[in-house]
């Protein structure tokens, strides 16, 4: 399988990333990838933390987001001058050690005419991607190095700021970037039904039906606005819900803690439950993932040490740069023994009711973890005498 480069054209700053390996027809890996660039960016906007190894926690992803400032993705601009619609990507509600979100489009579904221009407002990190039928991109693909993994065209833009269900087009995630600074627009030229996707979370779709112009539309940009704003409560409720009514029981020495909450409804709880566990000295803690819509990770970086990046941005010789999931980030550490110093870690829990098992063989004292996708998914873990 090709190994796949962003590309700078331009120079300096004004340089910009394009994408070489657009839709080449290979077939989606089942691997996922996440949401670490908003809680990097929103805790480097100062809402702290009292842990003592916060600060440690922030250094790397702040480092690469000042390394590659330069590098992120443009949106496209439209060339519409019909009317204007907007979409908003995903709703996120803070949660004490985590947040919920509600995985969708708002509204999922638009009828607007040919010539309109839709803008998508991102609230986390998803892809507005139109496959035009064509089979989705790797999300990731193996290598460079052993246990490593390369983002694949999943994660960048492609295609122009016009579809017409020819070509496939695809915002791309935010990258390096906070969400909220990221958008997307496209116009749509001719009457069709056009289905879009979210690459990252599968389950999460959207639909644009363009009608020729004159046509009866069913409402005003502003009532579909209103339409999908109406939505996002309900949604955040069910997740709310779903991570109240987790029941969790510890038996003699094992206990059992939950690596986020969600049913497949697309309301996300991004928490570990209990966030925090107290446990003997030589017990057992067994993670598992209750989410049927997101990926995570448990991962204890240890006293003192800053949590593996979740991505690494490589210059090569050729003057390109490779965008590379770190085997310490992406792979399951070996053992499930944690003694209380230095790298315990999941990997990614790719597939729901994935589990991760750690004995606590560790002198007495907390020990936080967090999520490598969602760092803003917070626990700890107390060992008594
Ligand atoms: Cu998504």
């Amino acid at each position: 399988m090709p190994t796949l480069r962003g590309q700078t054209t331009g120079s300096g700053a004004a340089g910009v990333l394009a994408e070489r390996s657009t839709f080449n027809g290979v077939l989606a890996l089942p691997i996922t990838d996440g949401h670490a660039q908003r809680g990097a960016a929103r805790r480097g906007g100062g809402s702290g933390g009292s842990a003592a190894g916060t600060a440690g926690w922030l250094a790397r992803p702040l480092a690469i987001m000042a390394l590659v400032g330069a590098l992120a993705p443009t949106t496209a601009v439209g060339q519409g001058t019909g009317r204007a619609w907007e979409v908003q990507v995903s709703a996120v509600e803070e949660a004490l050690g985590g947040e919920f979100e509600a995985m969708a489009y708002f509204p999922g579904s638009l009828v607007i005419h040919a010539g309109d221009t839709v803008r998508w407002r991102f609230e986390a990190v998803h892809t507005v991607t139109f496959p035009a039928g064509r089979p989705a991109p790797p999300r990731t693909v193996p290598g460079p190095g052993l246990g490593e993994a390369t983002l694949g065209p999943v994660h960048f833009p492609a295609g122009g700021a016009v579809y017409d269900g020819s070509e496939p087009v695809n915002s791309g995630r935010p990258l390096f970037v906070p969400p909220e600074a990221f958008a997307y627009e496209l116009t749509f030229p001719l009457p069709g039904v056009h289905g879009y996707v979210c690459l990252l979370h599968p389950g999460m779709r959207g639909e644009v039906t363009v009608l020729p112009a004159g046509a009866p539309l069913p409402e005003t940009p502003e009532q579909a606005r209103a339409r999908g704003e109406a939505t996002v409560a309900p949604l955040l409720a069910l997740a709310r819900a779903d991570a109240a009514a987790a029941r969790l029981e510890a038996t003699s020495g094992v206990h059992a803690a939950l690596a986020g909450v969600a049913n497949g409804n697309g309301a996300s709880a991004k928490l570990f439950l209990p966030g925090d566990l107290t446990v003997k000295r030589g017990d057992t803690v067994v993670w598992t993932r209750a989410d049927a819509f997101d990926s995570h990770t448990v991962t204890f970086p240890g006293p003192g040490n800053a949590p593996p990046a979740f991505v690494e941005v490589r210059p090569q010789p050729s003057g390109e740069f490779l965008f590379v999931q770190p085997a310490a980030s992406r792979s399951r550490s070996p053992g499930n023994n944690y003694a209380g110093e230095g790298l315990a870690n999941s990997g990614i829990l790719m597939s729901p009711g994935g589990t991760y098992l750690l004995r606590f063989d560790a002198p007495p004292g907390t020990y936080e973890y967090l999520c490598l996708l969602h760092p803003e998914m917070k626990g700890s873990v107390t060992v008594t005498g």
